[in-house]
């Protein structure tokens, strides 16, 4: 049987540089792997963890999809869906619930953040969100998640959630690891935290022109003489030519910054044009597909059924271990 692979984004916005490389790089190698079957949803559901508005989440629930198939997931070999349409996921993380803590989930840096950024949003869904990753991961009884690494504390949890239902209940989860790229953290443009969608002035969407690519990296902060260790927003700068460039550019580069004559302007126009001629063909096929709703319709409705039929299986499963039927 083939080894299963789960992956998400909330539909919070546009998908950003930073979900594209330390996220869907990672699906897109695996879906292309034969070895793996590969599901993929949009994490409407983990979306309302945050403040939200249900207009833009219900746009966003498909512009996800429509990022997904630009990029390059193929729905004739990756199942791709809306978390919310399969209600196993939701029954799953409720039985989870009963074997996790209420501290192991207070004391999870994720958490932690995002009730400093909203403190007026520390909900009961905002606490349970790595119950219910659980749940996405182990209702198909994955093995691979390619996410980026602020997930690892949300994988650590899932794994626990697995090992515990194995012992108590005699199940048979899998202890799922995260399939990295090399793109696993991409720092904010601005210097300081990770590319996130809801720092602004943090990232570069998948859907930015040139002329917005080129005024982004401009804005990294850079130092006005080079040389010296690579820190801060030159350390951004670099890693991004690193994914980008020719390595026999990204290495003349390095160079002239360690000879102390780089000129900043340089890089940077060259890393803008790399990005935008890496992201271009994604935006053409975008445009394709978002002019046909029937097909986006159809492919999320195909994906809801394959997802169903495995997830109503596990579903059966625990609740004869626990008791429940
Ligand atoms: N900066 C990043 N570098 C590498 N990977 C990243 N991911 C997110 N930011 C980076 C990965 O993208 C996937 C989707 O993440 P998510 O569903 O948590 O999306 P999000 O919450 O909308 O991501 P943001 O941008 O961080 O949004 P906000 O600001 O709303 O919290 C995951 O695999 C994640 O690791």
């Amino acid at each position: 049987m083939k080894k299963r692979v789960l992956s998400g984004i909330r539909a919070t916005g546009r998908l950003h540089l930073g979900n594209y490389l330390g996220a869907v790089k990672g699906m897109i190698e695996l879906q292309n792997n034969s070895e793996y079957e590969c599901l993929y949803m949009v994490a409407d559901a983990h979306t309302i963890t945050t403040p939200y508005n249900p207009q833009e989440l219900k746009t966003n629930q498909k512009e996800i999809i429509i990022d997904y198939l630009a990029a390059g997931l193929n729905p004739e070999k990756s199942t791709l869906f809306i978390q919310s349409q399969i209600s196993e996921h939701f029954e799953l993380a409720y039985y989870f619930s009963s074997i996790v803590s209420i501290a192991r989930m207070q004391h999870l840096p994720t958490y932690k953040e995002k009730v400093k950024q909203y403190p007026k949003n520390n909900t009961m869904a905002l606490l349970n969100y790595p119950v219910l990753m659980a749940a996405d991961i182990l209702v198909y009884k994955a093995n691979l998640v390619p996410v980026g690494i602020d997930q690892e504390p949300h994988l650590e949890v899932t794994r626990e959630i697995a090992r515990k239902m194995n012992q108590t209940y005699g199940t048979n989860f899998p202890e799922p690891k995260r399939f990295s790229t090399p793109g696993e953290y991409i720092p904010s443009l601005k210097g300081e935290g990770k590319m996130s969608k809801s720092v602004e002035g943090s990232y570069i969407n998948l859907t930015d022109s040139i002329d917005e690519i080129r005024k982004k990296i401009k804005s990294i902060p850079t130092a006005t003489i080079s040389g010296g260790p690579i820190t801060g927003g030159v350390k951004t700068l670099f890693l991004l030519a690193k994914l980008f460039l020719k390595e026999s550019d990204y290495q003349k580069f390095k160079d002239e910054y360690h000879q102390g004559i780089l000129k900043f302007v340089n890089i940077k126009n060259a890393v803008a044009e790399a990005i935008y001629q890496e992201l271009k063909p994604i935006q053409e096929k975008r445009s394709q597909i978002a002019q046909n709703k029937d097909y986006v319709e159809k492919v999320v409705k195909n994906g809801a059924e394959r997802a169903k039929t495995i997830a109503s299986q596990t579903l059966k499963e625990v609740k004869e271990k626990m008791g429940l039927r």
